[in-house]
């Protein structure tokens, strides 16, 4: 066994949960992988960290490795996540949820929890479907894609994870790959380093319920489709609008380093303690 797997073997619950349900080419157990190493590499205790998932093929990654762990219920993680901050800041709380999860039926949780600044790191398993569930389309299928509930293309516009993050508030915005692990290993790292609220949006591929009802005519492909058009958002900058068609830049989009709400809220705490001592 290479150090790499054997380091992933170290954090998983192996003899509870597996074997898992992803099936061959998805690439949700690539950020699984990528979740693991980063927080390895940070030097943080495995109860250091709590992982708190929603529902969904996204949603199993909580019951597969071995932290603090909280599958809730669909479209509600951001909702445990920051009650668990709030009540021990000291906490890395780290949520895991499909695009169907966050930005569709838990979308107005996501954008108040981007303005609150709450100290959470959010990862967006985008798939651009609900892939549990048999491939329904989700607010980021793309225009035209074919899926189960949009068999002649999806007619309605798809959300863009990273401006709608930007725009609502969020302190870290980010975006990659499972093609490119290294750079989804950094992006992760810095987003749980970093105070506030901060998301990783990961395109992760799903041929069984996109991918092959698409252009696509294998999960390998889907992973070249990702190699070529993916690149780093310095160079997106630089290209002609008309050379940025099917092109997706990924890194990071927004760094900043207010407060979370979890200390503005310990500071006001204790300010309105010491004024009561002295009355
Ligand atoms: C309240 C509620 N509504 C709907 C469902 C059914 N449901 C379970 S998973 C899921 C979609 C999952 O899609 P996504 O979040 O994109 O994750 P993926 O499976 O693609 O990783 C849905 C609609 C549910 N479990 N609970
Ligand atoms: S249905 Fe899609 S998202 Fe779910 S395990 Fe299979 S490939 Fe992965």
């Amino acid at each position: 066994m290479s150090d790499v797997t054997q380091l992933i073997h170290d954090y998983l619950r192996h003899n509870k949960k597996f074997p898992h349900v992803f099936c061959a080419g998805c690439g949700h157990g690539i950020v699984l992988g990528s979740l693991i190493r980063s927080v390895h590499a940070l030097g943080l205790s495995k109860d250091d960290v709590a992982l708190v998932a929603g529902i969904g093929c996204s949603g199993r990654i909580a019951a597969y490795v071995d932290f603090n762990t909280v599958h809730t219920t669909h479209g509600r993680a951001l909702t445990f996540a920051t009650g668990i901050k709030m009540a021990n800041p000291q906490l890395k709380v780290i949520t895991v949820m499909g695009d169907g999860d966050a930005f569709s039926i838990g979308g107005n949780h996501l954008i108040h929890a981007a303005r609150k600044n709450i100290g959470v790191t959010v990862l967006v398993l985008n798939n651009f479907i609900y892939g549990m569930t048999g491939g329904q389309c989700s607010s980021t299928t793309p225009l035209g894609a074919v899926s189960q509930t949009s068999p002649y293309g999806q007619l309605e516009k798809s959300f863009d994870i990273v401006k709608l993050t930007s725009a609502a508030g969020a302190n870290g915005v980010s975006r990659g790959t499972v093609f490119h692990v290294n750079t989804l290993d950094r992006l992760i790292r810095e987003a749980i380093m970093r105070p506030g609220f901060n998301l990783v949006e990961i395109l992760t591929p799903c041929h069984t319920q996109y991918g092959r009802k698409n252009k696509f005519k294998s999960a390998v492909d889907m992973y070249k489709w990702l190699r070529s058009n993916a690149i780093p958002v310095e160079k997106y900058e630089k290209l002609k609008p008309e050379e940025r068609e099917e092109r997706i830049p990924i890194g990071t989009f927004v760094q900043n380093d207010a407060p979370g709400l979890e200390e503005l809220y310990a500071q006001v705490r204790t300010a309105q303690c010491a004024k009561e001592r002295k009355q």
